[in-house]
């Protein structure tokens, strides 16, 4: 039922040690990046082996990977170099603002991400204040899906009475990545990617989600497979019928990692 519970490897073989370089290189062949990574990073284990919180670190799908700067997808897997609160980090995969370039589906080696306490999941991109209140960002919609076939969206909405309008509001945006400055840097600011003070990005909470509906009560029973960005100009607005208006600067999401609190071992 799951495709990729089926080829996952045996939990006993897990090699703690694996890079994202092996990764990138076993299960993305069609991404040949020019300019590697600036360092692999190792999948954290505590003493007993058990996965720490942890950086996705599978690109499964990447439809506007190109040989343009800021199109390698291997940057939303590299480690997060946040750009701190005036400027936005360049270690980024750029999505398309708009057709199946898109969107882009990462996900962690052999693991599942579980609902614990609080946020599970923050994704960072590369928004910045350019004033007070005032931010350039590339709004992003967030789903989580355990087979890569069903997907569950997390509730996205504008909460002012313009939402067929651009806002450079941050608060006009509820429950979209993209929005929030980044100080989390693996070299120079390596905080809590789980501390949103010290580390910036956006935080979802599975718990959030309607348990009601089957599919998600399944997803918090099983865990999340795979994590789908998308760039929401390239998403109808359910409520006007028309893409999310975004920023006409902006051109599509710009993805420097996703971090994942509670995983465990497939
Ligand atoms: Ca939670
Ligand atoms: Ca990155």
């Amino acid at each position: 039922m799951m495709f990729w519970l089926a080829c996952a490897e045996p939990t006993t073989d897990t090699d703690a040690s694996a890079t994202v370089q092996d990764v990138q290189t076993s299960t993305f062949p069609g991404t040949s990046p020019s300019t590697p990574p600036p360092a692999p990073t190792t999948i954290p284990t505590d003493p007993a082996g058990d996965p720490l919180p942890a950086a996705a670190d599978q690109v499964e799908s990447a439809p506007g990977a190109d040989d343009l700067p800021f199109g390698d997808p291997t940057y939303a897997i590299n480690g997060v170099r946040g750009g701190g609160t005036s400027a936005g980090g360049i270690d980024v995969y750029a999505l398309d603002a708009q057709g199946e370039g898109a969107a882009l589906i990462v996900r962690w080696t052999d693991r599942r991400l579980l609902d614990g306490p609080g946020v599970d999941l923050v994704v960072f991109e590369n928004a910045f204040e350019v004033s007070p209140g005032h931010h350039f960002m590339d709004p992003t919609l967030v789903s989580v899906s355990i087979d890569g076939v069903t997907w569950i969206d997390f509730p996205a909405d504008r909460i002012d009475e313009n939402r067929a309008e651009p806002s450079d509001d941050p608060t006009h945006w509820v429950g979209f990545a993209g929005l929030t400055p980044v100080q989390l840097h693996a070299e120079a600011n390596a905080v809590d990617p789980f501390d949103a003070d010290a580390a910036g990005g956006d935080g979802f909470d599975l718990g959030t989600l309607d348990p009601s509906d089957p599919d998600v009560a399944e997803l918090l029973e099983h865990g999340v497979a795979a994590v789908r960005l998308r760039s929401a100009s390239a998403v109808d607005d359910p409520a006007t019928g028309a893409p999310w208006p975004t920023d006409p600067v902006a051109n599509g999401a710009d993805i420097d990692g996703v971090w994942g609190r509670v995983l465990v071992w497939e």
